[in-house]
Parts: C-alpha cells; structure tokens; sequence
C-alpha cells in the first residue's frame, strides 16, 4: 500500500487531518486500531473553542454541530456557597464555544471520510513507525490477522498518549507532571441542572456540571487517583456532587440513572520536538493536558490545522518552510494551554498534601478572578481559546 499522508489513529486529530487533507486533495489513509463502535462511543471532551467552531464548519463537518451543539456564552465559577458568572462575549469581543460532545465529532467526520475521503482501516494497529528520516517513510501494521506495510511521504502519529509514534522520535524532551487525583465522570439521564457548565471548589475537592444535551447531563467529582469507580454508588455520587455543589440560594441538583461511570488519572505531559524528519506528532500523542481546562480536543486540532497547512504549502510550492516551523509553532500554543489547564487545576482541586494556606489562597484566587475585569478577561481568553498557528 502506498499514499501520500500515513495518518495513525482516528481520534479527532487523525480524522480532522484526513478532512483537512482531502479538501486540499492530498490523499491519506488512516489506521486506527479499534473498532468503529468503540471510536464512536468513548466518552471525552464535551467543548469545542470558537476556532475549533469556525474549524469544523470552513472543514464541512459543522452541519450537525449547528444544528445539535449548544453555545455557550459563559461558565459558572462556584466556592464558598456562592456562584459567579464568567460572560464570555462581554469580556473577549464576542467570542463564546459550543458544547458538542467529541463522539459526535467523531461520528460526522467518520461518516464524511466514509463517503468521500481515503481509506480509513479499522482494527487496523499501526506496530512501527519506519525509516522517518528517509523520503519514503513506513507504517508496519496488522490488520485482519495479517502485517502488511503503508509507503508514505509523510507520517503523522494522531494515535494519543498511548500510541505507537512517539517512540520513533528520538532524542525528546518530555516534561510531566502527574497529579494526586483524578475524575469520577458519570453520564446521567437528566435535564442538567444549569444551562451553563458549573467549576466548583469545595473543601471537599472539585465537582464540574456540565452536559452532552438538554436531556443528558455530564459531571465529574474530584477522587483520589487510585479510586475505583465501582466504590462509588450512584447514591454516593449524587450526595457528594450535591456537597460540593451546594449554594447559600435555592439552587437544587437534578437526580437520573447513570448511564456511565468511569475515573480518568489527570496529567501535563510535554514532548519536544514534534517532528522528526517526516514523521509528525499531533494531539494527545504529543501531550496531554488535565481535562479541568477543555483544552485536548482543541489543542489536537490546532495540532492538524497548522500541519494541513504545512503540507498544502509544500505542495504548492516545494518549500519546506511550514513544515520546518511545524513543532515550534505548535509548542507556543501547546504551552499556553499547559499553563491554562494546571492554573485551572491547582485553582479549583484540593491537594491530599495541601495547608490551610495554600486552601485559602485558593479563595483569593477565586475572589481576584471575580472582582478584577483583567483577571476575569484573562480566564475568559483562555477558556474560549488562543489562536492557531
Ligand atoms: P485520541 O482521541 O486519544 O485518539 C487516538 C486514536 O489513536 C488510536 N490508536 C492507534 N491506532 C492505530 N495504531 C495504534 N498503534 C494506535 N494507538 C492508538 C486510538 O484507538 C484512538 O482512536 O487522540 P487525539 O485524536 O489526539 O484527540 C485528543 C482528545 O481525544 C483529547 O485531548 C480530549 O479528549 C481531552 N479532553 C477534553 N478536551 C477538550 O478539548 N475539551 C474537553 O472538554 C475535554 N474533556 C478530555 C475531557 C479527556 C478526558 N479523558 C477521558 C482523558 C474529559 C475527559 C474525561
Ligand atoms: C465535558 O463536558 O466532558 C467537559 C467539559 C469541561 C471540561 C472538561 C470536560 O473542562
């Protein structure tokens, strides 16, 4: 087999990237190692930034987003029993994000790659990433029971934390920090109990209300990080969410069956560079931020949008520039948003180890946020996003 763009794995970036590139007709084949029901089920990212809006919509992807997808023009910032609310448009020039569930971005972009773009093989596990600093670089890979082998021109491992690429890239850097705790996530059959999403601290730890639509509702309790989600009954659940949650006014936290319930670990993680010769690194394969941001899934497109760019641009010109600048110009963004999410974490989770000072630091940076327009402005531009490239 032979193509021109090898992409590894069918997260958001391998099958943003695929789009991107067929738009551009540069052809690719995507390998992703799961089945397709698994790809479209795994419960992730739940918001889409205004650029990764405008993204999916210039991509053809954004129909069913506009038609389904909720904007949202703030977030709720709760501690102390009180709640205040971060206005978006008002602090940022009118700049907002949608809730539209990674699932079902998956789900559009899977059906338009079906029907009009390249292959895309799955139960297909990419094994090696091959000869990346010669012209003809190589995916060895298994699918249906047999090795064969993908010729490219250029390889990019969208294949997440996990994957098999990153390995081929000798001579990182990485930088990490793992925290104490993780998330409880549950999905819920109920209306959620707020029209916007709602960052709580408590001394108790961190809970997050937010939703998938107007009838499900998506929340995340702050465990420790070696917690089993089968300790946890759905009763326990909804008492500890309602604790954290609670306000001096009448607000009241809706009750429904579970439908999932599952703990992710949380962890910044850096790799440096994100190119080697010809292979590419983007999204989660090259670093993962703690989810208390929401910044992965768009961080992953930023990654995919500025390498389509790169690649369209060689190909139009021979030049090598965009490529070259492919890593560096990645890494600006990627560290904006590392130090966004680890702010947003340390400002909302408890430390197991933490004082009683740095607990009440934690308030005051809270109460600085909520009384300075430039404090608040600063979170508000980081939440609904920095700009690509
Ligand atoms: P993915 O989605 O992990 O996809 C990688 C794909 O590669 C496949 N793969 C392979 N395929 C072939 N051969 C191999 N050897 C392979 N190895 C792996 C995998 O099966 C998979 O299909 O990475 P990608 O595309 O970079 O996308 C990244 C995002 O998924 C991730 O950053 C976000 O989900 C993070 N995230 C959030 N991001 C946001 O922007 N907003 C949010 O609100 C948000 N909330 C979250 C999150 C992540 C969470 N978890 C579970 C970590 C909430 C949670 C709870
Ligand atoms: C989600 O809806 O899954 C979600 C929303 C905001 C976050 C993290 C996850 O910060």
């Amino acid at each position: 087999m032979r193509t021109t763009v090898g992409i590894i794995g069918a997260g958001p970036a391998g099958l943003l990237l695929a789009r991107l590139l067929h738009n551009a007709g540069i052809d690719s084949v995507v390998l992703e190692s799961r089945d397709r029901s698994y790809v479209e089920r795994r419960q992730r990212a739940g918001i889409l930034e205004q650029g990764t809006v405008d993204v999916l919509r210039e991509a053809g992807a954004g129909e069913r987003m506009d038609r389904e997808g909720l904007r949202h023009d703030g977030i709720e910032l709760r501690f102390d029993r009180r709640r205040h609310r971060v206005d978006f448009p008002a602090l940022t020039g009118g700049r907002s994000v949608m809730v539209y569930a990674q699932t079902e971005v998956c789900k559009d972009l899977i059906a338009l790659q079906l029907k009009e773009g390249g292959p895309l093989l799955f139960e297909a596990e990419a094994l090696a990433v091959e000869g990346a600093e010669t012209d003809r670089p190589r995916i060895r890979f298994r699918h249906q029971g047999a090795e064969d082998v993908l010729e490219c021109d250029y390889v990019v491992g969208c294949d997440g934390f996990w994957g098999v690429a990153r390995a081929a890239v000798p001579d990182g850097r990485t930088f990490e920090r793992t925290y104490p705790f993780g998330w409880l996530g549950i999905l819920a059959d109920v209306a959620p109990s707020h029209d916007e999403l709602v960052y709580a601290r408590h001394d108790r730890g961190f809970a997050l209300l937010s939703m998938r639509s107007p009838s499900v509702s998506r929340l995340y309790l702050q465990v420790p990080a070696d917690t089993d989600a089968d300790d946890w009954s759905d009763e326990r659940i909804w008492d500890e969410l309602e604790r954290r949650f609670e306000t001096d006014d009448d607000w009241t936290l809706r009750r429904g069956p579970l439908t999932q319930k599952s703990v992710t670990p949380m962890r910044s993680y850096v790799h440096e560079p994100m190119r080697h010769g010809r292979l590419f690194l983007a999204g989660d394969a090259a670093h993962i931020v703690p989810p208390t941001g929401a910044k992965g899934l768009n961080l992953a497109v930023g990654d995919v949008v500025t390498l389509a760019r790169a690649l369209v641009h060689r190909t139009a010109t021979g030049s090598d520039e965009l490529i070259d600048a492919y890593s560096a110009t990645c890494l600006r963004r990627v560290w904006q948003a590392e130090r966004f999410s680890y702010d947003m974490t340390t400002l909302l989770h408890t430390a197991p180890d933490a004082t009683p000072f740095e607990n009440r630091l934690q308030v005051a940076r809270l109460e600085r946020i909520t009384s300075s327009r430039a404090a608040e402005t600063d979170l508000a531009e980081a939440y609904t996003g920095f700009p690509i490239g």
